[in-house]
């Protein structure tokens, strides 16, 4: 028998979907909750382009939660907003609890004046409450980014806003946690929070299960994020890489990357004067492959270009979220 008080925890697992609009610091979340970069972060929104399973371990007391990482959602304007729309959606059809992630905005600082801080809800988190009404699953808030707001008082106001807009919506916030996903603050609180709405017992028999997607996909999502950190806003957006050839028999893992681009002239924007920043994409996502593989490698990266790709209903789907090869 256990002395009393000191039962041993019971185990709990679950899924639990991350959803938010564009840039609020889904996938900085995950990795920072995993300990280990697994999916890419970047300042532009509209980064994460598939659902991304990414599983959280704990002995003490013993938990299991599969995270799935999501497209951050806005008003779908093009046939590549649709898909990762749908794949935000499909995320929060199969969850046990839902991580609904906004930002605390940043202090504007008027000429002369006090830094002032936004506390209303930002018109992109009002319309995407709607894809919350129908889900059966609790809804957890995380306002994110807490560490860019000196007076912590400022977040009572914004926390209580989003909690009527979702009542509003016929939704009850289960929980409400700030957290900043870059430093780690709070993170085990909100950890915590999730547990508590997760079944009893274990998913995974596998400590070492961490994904479901192959080493290939995480290698054209760093290829992908040196793209979108050397261009401008315009070709992130059109931007798809496919590993056409990935060869790990010798010492150095040989690595063969095609970047789709849907215009001639985001070509000449990937390639640059001379092949500059091509060569310069081209080390940032070798050195980043390197870590996340910890082998070295060789990289050799190709640009394409297929005309109005993000406008094709038919390849968008493919090329956004298969885009591994
Ligand atoms: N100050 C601050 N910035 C953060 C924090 N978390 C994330 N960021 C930054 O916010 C930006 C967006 O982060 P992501 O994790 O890519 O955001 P996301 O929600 O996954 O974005 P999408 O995939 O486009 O939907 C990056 O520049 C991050 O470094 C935080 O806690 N504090
Ligand atoms: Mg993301």
């Amino acid at each position: 028998m256990e002395p009393e008080g000191q039962e041993k925890s019971e185990a709990r697992a679950g899924r639990c979907a991350i959803f938010g609009r564009p840039n609020v610091g889904k996938s900085t979340f995950l990795n920072q909750v995993l300990g280990q970069k697994l999916v890419i972060a970047t300042a532009r929104p509209g980064t994460t382009r598939s659902a991304v399973l990414g599983v959280y371990l704990k002995e003490d007391p013993p938990t299991q939660i599969a995270f799935v990482d999501s497209p951050g959602v806005a008003r779908p304007r093009t046939p590549l907003h649709k898909v990762l729309v749908e794949q935000a959606q499909q995320a929060l059809t199969d969850t046990d609890v839902v991580l609904w992630m906004t930002e605390a905005p940043k202090p504007v600082r008027k000429k002369g004046g006090k830094a002032s801080v936004r506390t209303d809800v930002h018109p992109t988190d009002r319309e995407i409450v709607r894809y919350l009404e129908a889900v059966k699953a609790p809804v957890i808030l995380a306002v994110n980014k807490v560490d860019r707001i000196q007076d912590k008082r400022l977040l009572l106001p914004i926390m209580e806003n989003h909690r009527e807009v979702l009542a509003e919506a016929g939704v009850e916030l289960a929980g409400i946690v700030p957290i900043s996903a870059r430093k780690g603050t709070q993170v085990d609180t909100l950890i915590s929070v999730l547990r508590e709405h997760l079944p009893e017992g274990l998913l995974y028999e596998d400590p070492d299960f961490v994904t479901d997607r192959p080493e290939r996909f995480f290698v054209a999502e760093l290829v992908r994020e040196a793209v979108i950190t050397a261009t401008k806003a315009e070709v992130p957006y059109g931007a798809a890489v496919f590993v056409e050839g990935y060869d790990t028999s010798g010492r150095t893992v040989k690595i063969h990357a095609t970047v789709v681009v849907e215009k001639p002239s985001h070509k000449g924007i990937v390639i640059g004067a001379q092949g500059a920043r091509i060569k310069e994409i081209g080390i940032q996502a070798r050195q980043s492959i390197e870590a996340f593989l910890e082998r070295k490698v060789h990289l050799e990266l190709w640009v394409k270009v297929v005309p109005g790709w993000t406008a094709d209903p038919q390849r968008v789907k493919r090329y956004a979220t298969e885009a591994e090869g």
